[in-house]
C-alpha cells in the first residue's frame, strides 16, 4: 500500500511540475516578447528604439525588407555621430528643398519600405501641399511589397499613389528598381528621394532631373549627387519639410533666397566636420 501511494504521489508531482513548466514556459516567452516591444519611456534611447519597431513591425508585415533593417543601421551610426538632432546644416537645406519643391512643375514623392513604415503621414502631407504625385519605387521591387506600401500610404491620406504598374523604365538601369511610371518619376521635373541607393539616385540626376535627397550618410553617392541634400533622419527631416513648404508657400522672395544661399558641397562639408568634432569630443570625454 505504501508503495503504490509513493508511487502515485510522485506520478502527480511530475505530472504537476511538467505542467507548471509549461505554464511559467509560456508566461515567461509572453514576458520575453512584451518586454521586446514594450519600451520603457525613460529609455535615454527610447525615440531611436521606437523607430526600430516600428521598422520591424514593417518587416514582419512584409513592408520593409531585411536590408532595410540594415541601411537603418548604418543611417542610426551617422545619426549617432550627427548628435541625434537636427542642425543648422539640415533646417538650410530643408528650407532650399521646399523652395525648390514649390517651384517645380512636376514634383514627385518617391517612397520605398522604409519611408513608407517611418513616415507616411508626413509623405501624405507633404504631397498634398506641394502638389506633388507619391510614387513607390522600390529596389527589392515585388507587387505583393508595392500594393502592401500602397494601401498603407492610402490608408495615412496618399491620393493616387503611382507605382503599382510602371509603365517606363530609368535608363541606365539594368534592374527591377529602373521601374518607374511615366506619369510620375519618368516625366518629373524634381524628385524627393528618401534614403536612396546610389545607383538609382545618379541615374536620375543623369536623366536631367532635380532630386531632393534625404540621407544621414553625407558621404553617400545619392548624398554627393542629389541637388539638394537633407543631412537628417528621416522623421526629422520630413515633418521640417513639410513645415518649410508650408512656411514658404506664400512667400516667393524667401523661397528664392533660401535656394540661393544653398551651396550642397559646403553644406555637406560642414555636417561632415560637425561629426568629425562630435567624435573628437566623445573620445576626450
Ligand atoms: O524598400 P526598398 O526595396 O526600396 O529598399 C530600401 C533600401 C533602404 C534597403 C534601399 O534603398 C537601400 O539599399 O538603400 P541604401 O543603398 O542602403 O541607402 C540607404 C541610405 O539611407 C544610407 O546611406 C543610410 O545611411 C541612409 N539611411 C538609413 N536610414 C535612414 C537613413 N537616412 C535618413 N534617415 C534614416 N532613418
Amino acid at each position: 500500500m505504501m508503495l503504490y501511494i509513493s508511487l502515485f504521489s510522485r506520478y502527480l508531482r511530475v505530472k504537476l511540475l511538467s505542467g507548471w513548466d509549461t505554464v511559467s514556459e509560456n508566461r515567461i516567452r509572453s514576458m520575453l516578447d512584451a518586454a521586446m516591444t514594450a519600451i520603457p519611456k525613460t529609455h535615454p534611447r527610447y525615440e531611436s528604439l521606437v523607430l526600430r519597431e516600428r521598422l520591424v513591425e514593417g518587416f514582419r508585415q512584409g513592408i520593409v525588407v531585411p536590408q532595410g533593417l540594415i541601411a537603418h543601421g548604418r543611417g542610426e551610426m551617422f545619426d549617432y555621430l550627427l548628435g541625434e538632432r537636427t542642425t543648422k546644416e539640415s533646417r538650410a537645406a530643408s528650407r532650399a528643398a521646399a523652395a525648390l519643391l514649390l517651384q517645380a512643375k512636376h514634383p514627385v514623392i518617391s517612397v520605398n519600405g522604409n519611408v513608407a513604415v517611418l513616415c507616411p503621414d508626413d509623405v501624405a502631407r507633404l504631397s498634398i501641399l506641394a502638389r506633388a504625385r507619391v510614387e513607390i519605387g522600390l529596389f527589392h521591387r515585388t507587387d505583393e511589397r508595392v500594393s502592401k506600401i500602397q494601401k498603407l500610404l492610402q490608408e495615412h491620406g496618399a491620393r493616387d499613389v503611382l507605382g503599382f504598374l510602371p509603365d517606363a523604365a530609368i535608363p541606365g538601369l539594368d534592374h527591377m528598381r529602373s521601374l518607374c511610371s511615366k506619369d510620375g518619376v519618368y516625366s518629373a521635373d524634381v524628385v524627393l528621394v528618401p534614403l536612396e541607393d546610389g545607383d538609382r539616385a545618379e541615374a536620375l540626376v543623369n536623366m536631367g532631373k532635380k532630386t531632393i535627397a534625404v540621407d544621414l550618410n553625407p558621404m553617400s553617392r545619392t548624398a554627393r549627387n542629389a541637388t539638394i541634400t537633407i543631412v537628417d533622419e528621416v522623421t526629422r527631416a520630413m515633418p521640417e519639410l513639410v513645415r518649410n513648404v508650408e512656411d514658404l508657400a506664400d512667400d516667393p522672395k524667401a523661397a528664392r533666397l533660401a535656394l540661393s544661399k544653398y551651396d550642397r558641397d559646403e553644406n555637406l562639408e560642414k555636417i561632415a566636420e560637425k561629426m568629425s568634432d562630435n567624435l573628437e569630443n566623445f573620445l576626450e570625454r
